[in-house]
């Protein structure tokens, strides 16, 4: 079949909502898009963890320990995941972490930014894993079977962290005037970061027009912003804090909270490279991989002798398959 009929048919499924799987026909730029997408994706949540981990020796209690030790277990999960599913599309995982190492890929801007209080653990969970909720949920319903699926269980798991991220402002929202101040503080160093990660505005986003087509993207980016802003707006108020934006304002015709301008000079060049831990979580991630080195040395050995005694043991069942059976 030529190609240009193949691609129809493969809008036609698309438009259909019938997911397309890793062994179906797919045009070079879907595949491209995805592994781009899903690779990007990976590498946050494997970055992600840096922030987080951090604080796991200075929880304040045995049970906020528990609770951030597992978070952070379940982003390297989230990883795993999403990296088997780009493998699906014909990339291998070395592939992809070595474009991490080197710098090559990209991974989401939050994550380089740092984590000085407790109270951040509590920021990073509402408005971190909060964005990343309103932005995943849509992607469960991505073209792309492998994808969508990965998605349903990582949202599951946002969820409890957004709430446990929610839980610990809460917790301080009502303590000394200290740990209420640590508490907005937090909150306006993570607010506007946390708007940067919907990525640039739908005029500025080379990806979101063909990735619409194509059902990647179920929502653009300004719109998810906006549905993020409205759901923030009012959950703060339960906080009894504010968001660090004076243009925040109900707009009773659009039905919608208007809000403020965001620093895209800011966006770009953390993207770039030149955020306040863009060096610091690059280098912690390199140095992982290479103390790793002799574990996967080591599973590669054994792996190697395990299968030559198998291999052995087959030759020998072989050599003795036609000797006279004893009396
Ligand atoms: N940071 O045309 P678009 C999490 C890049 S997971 C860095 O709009 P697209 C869990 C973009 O890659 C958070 N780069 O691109 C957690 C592209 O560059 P390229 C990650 C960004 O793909 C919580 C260029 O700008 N979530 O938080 C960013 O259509 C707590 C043009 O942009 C996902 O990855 C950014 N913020 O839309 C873990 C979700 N934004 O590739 C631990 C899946 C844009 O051409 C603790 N990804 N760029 O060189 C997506 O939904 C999309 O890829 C977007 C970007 C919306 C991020």
């Amino acid at each position: 079949m030529d190609a240009n009929k193949l691609a129809e048919q493969f809008q036609q499924k698309i438009d259909a909502d019938i997911k397309i799987e890793p062994q179906d026909w797919m045009p070079d730029e879907y595949r491209k898009t995805l592994i781009r997408q899903i690779s990007q994706h990976a590498h946050s949540e494997i970055v992600g963890m840096l922030p987080e981990g951090n604080w796991i020796t200075r929880a304040p209690s045995l049970r906020r320990k528990a609770i951030l030790l597992a978070k952070v277990q379940d982003e390297a999960g989230h990883g795993l995941y999403l990296y088997s599913a780009a493998e699906t599309l014909g990339i291998t995982r070395d592939e992809m972490y070595y474009q991490l190492h080197s710098g090559k890929a990209k991974y989401s801007s939050i994550f380089n930014y740092p984590t000085l209080t407790w109270a951040d653990m509590g920021a990073i969970g509402w408005l971190v894993d909060g964005a990343a909720i309103m932005n995943q949920v849509p992607l469960s319903r991505c073209s792309y079977g492998p994808y969508a699926r990965a998605m349903v269980r990582i949202c599951k798991e946002e969820s409890f962290h957004q709430r446990q991220g929610f839980e610990i402002l809460l917790t301080l929202s009502k303590g000394n005037a200290a740990q209420r101040k640590m508490c907005q503080d937090a909150i306006n160093r993570w607010w506007w970061p946390s708007l940067m990660m919907f990525g640039p505005t739908d005029n500025d986003s080379p990806h979101t027009a063909q990735s619409m087509k194509w059902k990647i993207k179920r929502f653009t980016n300004d719109e998810l912003r906006q549905k993020f802003v409205d759901v923030c707006a009012e959950q703060v108020k339960f906080l009894g804090m504010t968001l660090p934006d004076k243009d925040l304002k109900w707009n009773e015709e659009r039905k919608h909270y208007d809000f403020g301008p965001i620093n895209w000079e800011e966006f770009w060049n953390v993207v770039k490279g030149n955020g306040p831990c863009n060096k610091e979580r690059l280098a912690t991630r390199v140095q992982a991989w290479e103390d790793g080195a002799w574990v996967r040395e080591a599973a590669l050995a054994y792996e190697e002798k395990k299968s030559a005694r198998k291999y052995a043991f087959q030759n020998t069942a072989k050599s003795t398959e036609n000797a006279p059976a004893f009396q």
